[in-house]
């Protein structure tokens, strides 16, 4: 088991978070994803989750990876 903690950028609300949580949750190896509104902060469980895919998938959401 480990954990990605990632700040993204966009995230204003519970559909923020939901959308996240739906589009991280159906990558493999992703068990868990947590995301907190107010700091941006998006912590993802798993078996060796993808870091590459979930950067890619929050991209693609529209809530990029703060540099
Ligand atoms: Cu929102």
């Amino acid at each position: 088991m480990s954990t990605i903690e990632l700040k993204a950028s966009n995230i204003k609300c519970g559909g923020c978070a939901s959308a996240i949580q739906e589009g991280l949750g159906s990558l493999p190896g992703v068990t868990g994803v947590e995301v907190d509104i107010e700091t941006g902060t998006v912590r993802i469980e798993g078996e060796n989750p993808d870091r590459a895919a979930i950067t890619a998938k929050l991209d693609e959401l529209g809530y990029p990876v703060a540099a």
